[in-house]
């Protein structure tokens, strides 16, 4: 490695030293008051911050976080979960999170998360138990490659260069009722809201000029999408849910509900402030008094609001977007070119998503645990109707039919666990791409004239989520469970003892212990 290519690397490890943790570390989930938009309320917080503090390693590492469960607040819910967005999981289905995998951990229990990220590359991290995520426990994850082909790209690349952006709401997930909206849109967790305090601190991303910066912008939103963009700045794009693509140059991104971007910001302007802008499609839009707001403030400039103004207009297209290393998606060049074609109509009736027609109503006992029992067909795998079985080493093609629901509540945000895949047909055109397609985690299902494609292989036994990550909508339904290779499941996945005890405390609870005041508890 030469000289140039390894001074990021050590300022990285430098300045990563202050804050981040990982990849081994304990995790404590507590309920805390804070006043990230300047409204105090309880909520359920990793280590009692929001976001949750950065968790980081490096590509290879093998990640133990032991995730302890300090929840009291009995208003929201008392146990948890964690989801680690975007990874793999291989082998360690049992790791993902969500109640499909396992049960949740119980108040004053922990459990360790422990699992490898071989070769992956940028991920985030949240409850998967209902709404809980909406209620404070999210946070960005990184993993770093000490080998990233774009290292010459960059000069920095650490803690202070991941942003996050999110929705926040003033009363607890499980006290909304109707159709939530966000209160205030929080960068780096920090916002105003319409008719709150006005000095309300915002998030400063301090820049050197003449620095190339690698900003890691990750959604941990639980519903809106937002158009970001930095005023008097383009950038390049560089890496996609994890995965490196060829640079594209754009000033504004729409990203959706667990997304994540890399870009790369040469810091090239007049030293001054900048507005950072992350606008969403609900709630309060705009930036009037500075919500939906932050500031990218150049070393020298005076401590001061910028008076700048947005001139964003080349808006980042899935379309231009294609992996570094590009295998072209899996199958043939046609659409019927795959080994099974899942075809999946969206729905929405009295409330609940579907589909195919049925919601998705978690199931009492794991969807892993019951596959490990010996129930491996999807008639015999619950929640009836919501499980679709994958032979192993084929090729899948999954297309969104959203017409009747792009209107209600979308776009719609689909995401996989377990895998990354390959968008044939992005939102927004009628054009497939089979060659150098966008490869992504979590795609927006689009307009009610898309037909949102994706492909990927079965390489990975095990039952796994897809879902839409409007937090809001999965709660109302809005998933299928994959359930990957079944037969070979038990031997690809072997399970810890402590998993095993998960259910056994979870089910001997009462409804006081599982809190959330009569709210959903699954
Ligand atoms: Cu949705």
């Amino acid at each position: 490695m030469s000289l140039i290519t390894a001074l990021p690397l050590i300022a990285q490890l430098i300045v990563g030293a202050f804050a981040a943790i990982g990849p081994v570390t304990d995790l404590h989930i507590v309920n805390q008051f804070i006043q990230p938009d300047g409204f105090n309320r309880s909520f359920i917080l990793a280590e009692g911050v929001f976001p949750g503090p950065l968790i980081s390693g490096n590509k290879g590492d093998n990640f133990q976080i032991n995730v302890i469960n300090e929840l009291t607040n009995d208003t929201m819910l008392l146990s948890t979960s964690i989801h680690w967005h975007g990874i793999f999981q291989e082998g360690t289905n049992w790791a993902d999170g969500a109640f499909i995998n396992q049960c949740p951990i119980a108040a004053g229990n922990s459990f360790l998360y422990n699992f490898n990220v071989p070769d992956q590359a940028g991920f985030w991290y949240h409850s998967h138990l209902a709404t809980q995520y909406c209620d404070g426990l999210r946070g960005a994850l990184v993993v770093y490659d000490p080998e990233d082909p774009y290292l010459s790209l960059y000069d920095v690349d650490d803690d202070s260069t991941v942003i996050t952006l999110s929705d926040v709401y003033h009363v607890p997930a499980t006290q909304i009722v109707g159709v939530a909206t966000s209160d205030a849109t929080l960068i780096n967790g920090l916002g105003r809201y319409v008719n709150g305090p006005a000095d309300a601190p915002l998030a400063v991303i301090s820049v050197t000029q003449g620095k190339r910066y690698r900003f890691r912008l990750v959604s941990i939103s639980c519903d809106p999408n937002f158009v970001f963009s930095i005023d008097a700045h383009t950038f390049s794009v560089i890496e996609v849910d994890g995965v490196s693509h060829e640079p594209v140059v754009a000033d504004s991104i729409q990203i959706f509900a667990s997304q994540r971007y890399s870009f790369v910001l040469n810091a090239n302007q007049t030293v001054s402030n900048y507005w950072i802008r992350a606008n969403p499609n609900g709630g309060s839009t705009g930036f009037t008094g500075g919500i939906n707001s932050a500031i990218l403030r150049y070393v020298g400039a005076p401590v001061a609001d910028p008076v700048t103004t947005s001139t964003a207009d080349n808006l980042l297209l899935e379309t231009s977007l294609h992996p570094l290393v590009n295998p072209g998606a899996p199958g043939s060049s046609t659409l019927s070119g795959v080994d099974v074609d899942l075809r999946l109509t969206l729905g929405f009736n009295a409330g609940a998503f579907l589909i195919n027609g049925v919601q998705f109503i978690p199931p009492t006992v794991p969807v892993l645990l019951q596959i490990l029992s010996g129930a491996t067909t999807a008639a015999s795998l619950l929640p009836a109707g919501s499980v679709y079985t994958l032979p192993l080493n084929s090729t899948i093609q999954l297309s969104f039919d959203a017409s009747t629901v792009a209107a209600i509540g979308g776009p719609h945000p689909f995401h996989l666990h377990g895998h990354n895949f390959d968008v044939v047909r992005p939102a927004g055109t009628t054009q497939y791409n089979y060659a150098n397609p966008i490869r992504r985690d979590t795609v927006s299902s689009g307009a009610a004239t898309d037909n949102v494609t994706i492909r990927f292989t079965t390489n990975n036994a095990g039952p796994w989520f897809l879902h839409c990550h409007i937090d809001w909508h999965l709660e109302a339904g809005f998933a299928v469970v994959l359930a990957e290779d079944a037969p070979g499941v038990a031997a690809a996945n072997p399970t810890p003892d402590a998993w095993s005890n998960l259910c056994p405390i979870y089910d001997s609870l009462t409804p006081a212990q599982l809190g959330g005041g009569g709210g959903p508890t699954f």
